[in-house]
């Protein structure tokens, strides 16, 4: 899964993109160039395993970010970067909340800039559709409906995302890559001195979030990008000292796990203790896919238990003696917290 920091230009995507990737890639301040990186999803159940499980490593599930370049009002940039955010599974606009500025007008300036964008895509598409559907063909007409009914939204300024579409619905949309049907999460970038959100900035972030079936969050990535950079230890007397409970990547991979719905699944053993990210509902072979295409084409079983029955009984044999360990077949639909062991044979 890839997700576009996206914004006006200066509103902080760099600053928090370096903060979310603890700096794993050289970044182009001012750049038109995309920045690319994976920032790790911080789980503490994950580490908890790695209590009851001793291990050589652990490695947490990722989040790819892509760091887009600034949406340049009307410039002769901007189908380029329309083009990579047409790409990404799911955006998050940054809004820039600390430097007095008009929050709410800032806002409608990037949506507008998607909106108007989708509209032209939806256009052409509805032309073309309406064309093939003439002949009868179904698909063409389920399309035309699906297009027509954004159309409708766009046209009314609302994004593509506030429509009430089905799994086939969202595949069209994804489809055109209309970038208003995306989820979104909106980024309230606060000042050092309003890290918990209580501006009047941040409140027009979350007011419109909700508004517009969005997300929202709030963080401040100058003071993350400074903590990013030191080292752990300092890290935790840092983000106390400012009345933090964990980095901004937290929350922020947990609200896109919840905008993308996404679920968590577990393997753990001597060599590695190691969290996955699959798509909810997700059956086991496909989760034995998210590891290898292989355990997927040759699964067998999947043996697995909940997390929590390790916090509570302590090992495998303890769970197995409490009967909670459990042999799932191929029909299997994976629970959030499971930790697997995948038998295959290819
Ligand atoms: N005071 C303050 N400055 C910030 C914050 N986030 C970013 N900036 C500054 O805003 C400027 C633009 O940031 P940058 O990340 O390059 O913005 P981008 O164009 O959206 O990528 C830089 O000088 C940053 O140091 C913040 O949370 N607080
Ligand atoms: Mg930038």
């Amino acid at each position: 899964m890839e997700c576009g920091l996206i914004g006006l230009q200066g509103v902080g995507k760099t600053t928090l993109f370096s903060a979310l990737t603890a700096h794993s890639v050289a970044v182009q301040v001012g750049g038109m160039k995309p920045n690319v990186g994976v920032a790790p999803i911080p789980d503490p159940r994950l580490n908890k395993i790695s209590t009851f499980v001793p291990t050589q490593k652990i490695v947490p599930a990722t989040l790819q970010v892509v760091d887009l370049p600034g949406v340049p009002s009307g410039g002769s940039n901007l189908n380029s970067v329309l083009a990579h955010i047409r790409n990404v599974d799911a955006l998050c606009q940054v809004v820039k909340c600390f430097d007095g500025n008009d929050v709410a007008n800032d806002i409608n300036a990037m949506d507008s800039e998607l909106i108007v964008a989708d509209m032209v895509v939806v256009e052409g598409a509805i032309e073309k559709a309406d064309r093939t559907a003439k002949h009868g063909d179904k698909e063409a007409q389920q399309r035309l409906d699906v297009l027509t009914r954004a159309f409708a939204l766009l046209e009314e300024e609302r994004p593509a995302r506030e429509g009430d579409w089905d799994e086939n619905d969202q595949l069209v949309l994804k489809a055109y890559g209309i970038m208003t049907s995306k989820p979104m999460l909106y980024a309230a970038n606060v000042s050092e001195g309003d890290v918990s959100g209580e501006s009047e900035a941040a409140t027009v972030v979350k007011t419109h979030a909700e508004a517009t079936g969005g997300g929202s969050l709030v963080c401040c990535a100058q003071l993350e990008s400074e903590i990013a950079e030191l080292d752990e230890d300092d890290r935790g007397d840092m983000l106390s000292s400012m009345g933090l409970s964990e980095p901004a990547v937290g929350p922020l991979a947990r609200a896109f796990n919840e905008l993308l719905g996404l679920s968590t699944f577990y393997t753990a053993g001597e060599k590695e203790v190691r969290a996955w990210s699959i798509v909810k509902g997700a059956s086991a072979p496909v989760a034995a896919g998210a590891i290898h295409s292989d355990i997927e084409r040759g699964f067998i079983r999947a043996e697995c238990y909940h997390v929590d029955d390790l916090f509570s009984l302590g090992n495998e044999k303890a769970i197995k003696e409490a009967g909670k360990l459990r042999r799932e077949g191929k029909n299997y639909t994976m629970q959030d917290g499971d930790v697997v062991n995948f038998l295959f044979n290819v």
